[in-house]
C-alpha cells in the first residue's frame, strides 16, 4: 500500500472516476460552525455544502469541531480537511471526495479557539450533530441542570465543555460586541429539535443571566430539521479499500447509503446557501417529516437492532432478511402510522416501502450493536412516545413495547450471549448495579433510571405489556416473544 495522503496536493492524482471538489478550496470563506464532527455529518451535511461551494457560494465553508476526541481531527488535518464518502449499493460504490470542511478545532484541546470561530462575525450558522445524550435532558424534557458538566460550565463559562455552555457564551460574547446573533440549526434525532435545544439554551442561560436567557429567548433563531442518511462506522477493511480505489491513503473515509434527505425550517435570519437548489427541503413546519422519520425509521431501526442482536444477526441487512423480524417490523409500523399526523399528506406506504428497500442494502453492513447504543436516549422519541398516542386513543401498542422488552433483553445479555460491552447506554452503571430481578421489577425499575412515559397516566400500562414480553424474552428468546404476537418464526 502506498504512504501518499489524500490532500489538496494529491488530489490530482485520484482515478477520473471519483469525484472532486470542483471549486478553489482556497477562496472559501467559513461561513458554518458545526459542532459534532462524526461520520453522519460527513455523510450529509458536509455533501451539501461542498455543493452549494462547487455552484459558487464561496462564503459557506464548514469550521468543524469535536466536543470530545480529536480522532476526526488527527485524521483530517494532514489531508487539508479532505475526505472519501463512499456510496454503498448492492450494485456497487460511487466515490466522491468532499472539500467543503475547511478546518477543525478540538474543544477540550483549546475551547478558546472554539468560542472565536463561534464569535466570528463570518459565522451566520451553527449546526449541530452531537448525538442524543449531548442535550442533557432531564426525564421531564427540560435540562439537567445537576449533570457535572453542566455545573462546570455554569461555574467556567469561559471553558465550556458542552454545547450549550459553548453557545451561550458566544451569545453572549456577539451581543456585547455589537454582532447579530448566528442562526442554530440543530441536526439530531430529537423531536422538534430546534426547540428542544431552544428551551435548553434558554434553561442554561437563565441559570447564568436572566437577561441573556431574554436574548437567546427573543432574539436567536432555531429552525427544526430532519436528516436522513444510513452511515455505518467505517472499519479497517474499509479504509484498504478504499486506499486500494485511490490509489492514494485516506486515514477516515466515510461509508453510506445512496439515499439522502434533509428537511429544513426556512428560518435563517442571517442568512443561508442556497440549500433547496441541491436537494434539501425548505419547509414552514419540519414536524410531521420528523415524527414520520423518527417513529418509522429510527424506531425500526431499534427494533432491528435488539431483535436482531438476541437472534444472533449483526448487520440490518442480515436481520432484516429473517421473515420473522420483517413480518414484526411490518406489524410495528402497522401501530406507529396512525399516531402519526394525518393532514400532512405523508406517503407513509411509500415511505416504508422504501426503508424496506434501505435495510436490504447488502453493501452497507451497518452492525446492530451500532444502532444499539444510547438505547435509554433514543426510545422515548422512537418508540414510547407512540405507544402513549396509542394508548390514548384506546389502541394497543403490543409490538412498540417488545421493541423495549428486547433493548432490556439485549443490556441482559451482554456479557452472557453477547460479548462485554457490545454496546453502551450512558445508564450502564445503575444499569448493571440493579442485578437480576424479575421482569415486573426489572422493567419499572428501568422506566424510573431513564425517565419513560414520566408521570404519564399510562406509564403502569407500558410497564406491564413490557414485563410480559421481558418475561417471554428470558424464558424463549425472540421465538417467544414473536408468538406471542401472532408473528411465526422459524426459530425454535
Ligand atoms: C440509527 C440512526 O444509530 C441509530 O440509532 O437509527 O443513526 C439512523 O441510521 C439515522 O438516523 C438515519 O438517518
Amino acid at each position: 500500500m502506498t504512504n501518499r495522503r489524500l490532500s489538496n496536493s494529491t488530489l490530482t492524482a485520484l482515478p477520473a472516476s471519483v469525484a472532486v471538489p470542483r471549486y478553489a478550496r482556497g477562496g472559501i470563506a467559513p461561513g458554518i460552525v458545526h459542532l459534532g464532527v462524526g461520520a453522519f455529518h460527513r455523510a450529509h451535511q458536509a455533501a451539501y455544502v461542498d455543493d452549494c461551494l462547487a455552484a459558487g457560494e464561496a462564503d459557506w465553508g464548514i469550521v468543524g469541531v469535536s466536543l470530545r476526541s480529536p480522532d476526526t481531527r488527527d485524521a483530517l488535518a494532514p489531508q487539508d480537511g479532505l475526505y472519501t464518502l463512499a456510496i454503498r449499493s448492492s450494485i456497487g460504490e460511487e466515490l466522491r471526495v468532499v472539500g467543503s470542511i475547511l478546518s477543525m478545532l478540538v474543544a477540550p484541546e483549546d475551547p478558546a479557539a472554539v468560542l472565536a470561530a463561534l464569535t466570528d462575525q463570518r459565522t451566520r450558522i451553527v449546526t449541530l450533530t452531537i448525538t442524543e445524550k449531548a442535550y442533557l435532558r432531564a426525564a421531564g424534557g427540560g435540562l439537567d441542570s445537576t449533570h457535572p458538566d453542566i455545573v462546570h460550565d455554569l461555574a467556567n463559562p469561559q471553558m465550556p465543555r458542552t454545547a450549550h455552555g459553548f453557545l451561550t457564551e458566544a451569545l453572549l460574547r456577539r451581543r456585547f460586541a455589537g454582532i447579530k446573533p448566528f442562526t442554530v440549526l440543530c441536526c439530531d434525532n430529537l423531536p422538534a429539535n430546534g426547540a428542544t435545544l431552544h428551551r435548553l439554551l434558554v434553561e442554561f442561560a437563565a441559570l447564568r443571566d436572566p437577561g441573556l436567557a431574554g436574548h437567546i429567548a427573543d432574539g436567536v433563531a432555531f429552525p427544526s430539521s430532519m436528516v436522513d442518511r444510513i452511515v455505518p462506522a467505517t472499519t479497517d477493511a474499509d479504509r484498504a479499500r478504499i486506499a486500494v480505489e485511490l490509489g492514494i491513503e485516506d486515514a477516515w473515509p466515510v461509508m453510506t447509503e445512496p439515499f439522502c434527505q434533509w428537511v429544513v425550517e426556512d428560518d435563517f435570519p442571517a442568512g443561508r446557501p442556497v440549500w433547496e437548489k441541491f436537494g434539501v427541503t425548505m419547509v414552514g413546519d419540519v414536524g410531521p417529516f420528523e415524527d414520520m422519520k423518527l417513529r418509522l425509521l429510527n424506531g425500526s431501526h431499534s427494533a432491528i437492532a435488539y431483535l436482531g442482536l438476541l437472534s444472533g444477526y449483526d448487520t440490518v441487512d442480515r436481520a432484516f432478511a429473517d421473515p420473522a423480524i420483517r413480518q414484526f417490523v411490518d406489524g410495528l409500523w402497522a401501530e406507529a402510522i396512525p399516531t402519526l399526523p394525518q393532514d400532512a399528506g405523508l406517503d407513509t406506504a411509500g415511505y416504508t416501502a422504501q426503508l424496506a428497500e434501505r435495510y436490504s442494502n447488502t453493501a452497507l453492513a451497518h452492525r446492530t450493536a451500532q444502532i444499539a447504543n444510547d438505547g435509554s436516549q433514543k426510545l422515548p422519541q422512537r418508540i414510547v412516545a407512540s405507544a402513549l398516542d396509542r394508548l390514548s386513543a384506546g389502541d394497543p401498542p403490543a409490538h412498540l413495547m417488545l421493541v423495549v422488552a428486547a433493548w432490556i433483553a439485549a443490556c441482559e445479555a451482554r456479557g452472557k450471549t453477547l460479548p462485554e460491552a457490545h454496546f453502551t447506554d450512558p445508564i450502564d452503571t445503575p444499569l448493571t448495579a440493579l442485578g437480576s430481578r424479575p421482569a415486573d421489577e426489572t422493567v419499572t425499575a428501568i422506566f424510573d433510571l431513564a425517565g419513560f412515559a414520566k408521570d404519564h397516566s399510562h406509564r403502569m400500562t407500558l410497564i406491564d405489556l413490557t414485563a410480559a414480553h421481558l418475561e417471554r424474552l428470558r424464558r424463549g428468546g425472540p421465538a417467544a416473544a414473536f408468538a406471542a404476537l401472532g408473528v411465526r418464526s422459524e426459530k425454535p
